[in-house]
């Protein structure tokens, strides 16, 4: 299921793949089938773990190793999967049950997906028999906040928001209270898009922590970032940016079945020690998986077109 959902929502970064992997034969020289390889990393975006990547291919080439295009696939996606981090385990990607009730910040620039990921979280933690209540704390635009209203209708959750232009802050605080009295087991916090360089917008943030962390120990248990796929090695770059001045548990990433560059995922995984705990994988509210590194690596590497 898992694995084939990766290939559909890859349809686009697994194409270039398998394109480039069956120009090769038997008799291809290493030349050609380093090219091909470069090609791969390149299309999909893997980031600077390509350069290392295509050094070691050259050496297995020269020890007479790889010659065949089915090793080149093996040996890609064995250092592929090695590098790539999902949660630490699978079954349970976020910490629930960590505090009464769990409290999951949700983070991002503009754009990046951040709150129909969370309407996908809280689908997905309905899935898991859970009972979430959402805090709308994107008070910047009245839109924002009924883009949240009609998925948490949708959804049959209950959605504590504020007037517009309302202190993100005093909302999250609000929402924690109502969480509590309302017996809900989860808290999932949507916030203004914002950029690591907005000083007072990421103190905003450290504010909506504190209070959220005052209200309910612990809080927030889980701060997940965003990041838009189709942006990818400048994902991973937002990643790096913005960690350094949130504590991030863990990345979303949205918009993947959008791309070419799925390979941003195992840069993400590689560079950054933060695990990508789920993968967006379209606009609708099931359109979400918890991120498994080898069933990735192998839809990505899949060569049957489907
Ligand atoms: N194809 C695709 N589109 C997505 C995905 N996640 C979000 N989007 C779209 O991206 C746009 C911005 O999403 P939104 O959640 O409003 O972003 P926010 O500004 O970070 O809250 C919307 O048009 C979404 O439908 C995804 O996984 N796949
Ligand atoms: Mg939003």
């Amino acid at each position: 299921m898992v694995f084939s959902r990766f290939k559909q929502g890859l349809a686009r970064t697994r194409n270039k793949i398998s394109q480039a992997l069956r120009r090769l034969g038997g008799d291809t020289s290493a030349a050609e089938t380093l090219q091909a390889l470069e090609e791969i990393l390149y299309t999909a975006d893997v980031g600077p773990l390509s350069a290392t990547l295509l050094e070691e291919a050259e050496q297995q080439l020269k020890s007479g190793h790889l010659a065949h295009p089915g090793e080149l696939r093996a040996w890609l996606g064995d250092k592929l999967e090695s590098m790539v981090r999902g949660p630490a385990d699978r079954a349970a990607p976020l910490a629930l049950d960590a505090g009464a009730p769990t409290v999951i910040l949700v983070v991002g620039v503009n754009g990046s997906g951040k709150t129909t990921s969370v309407a996908k979280l809280v689908r997905w933690l309905q899935g898991q028999g859970r009972r979430p209540l959402v805090a709308a704390a994107d008070t910047f635009r009245a839109a924002a906040v009924e883009q949240l209203t009609i998925w948490c209708d949708r959804l049959g959750v209950e959605l504590v928001k504020g007037a517009t232009g309302a202190d993100p802050a005093a909302v999250v605080h609000d929402a924690c209270d109502a969480a509590r009295a309302r017996g809900a087991d989860v808290l999932v916090i949507d916030t203004a898009g914002r950029l690591h360089t907005q000083k007072n917008l990421m103190s905003e943030l450290d504010k909506v922590a504190r209070v959220a962390g005052r209200r309910i120990e612990g809080a927030p248990h889980e701060t997940l970032l965003v990041l838009d796929g189709t942006t990818g090695q400048n994902a991973v770059q937002q990643a790096r940016l913005f960690g350094e001045s949130v504590a991030i548990t863990g990345v979303i990433l949205a918009k993947l079945d959008g791309t070419a560059k799925g390979g941003a995922v195992l840069a993400i995984g590689n560079e950054l020690g933060t695990p990508v705990k789920f993968v967006g994988l379209g606009e609708q509210v099931d359109d979400l998986e918890v991120f498994d590194p080898a069933a990735f690596v192998q839809a990505l590497l899949d060569p049957k077109v489907e």
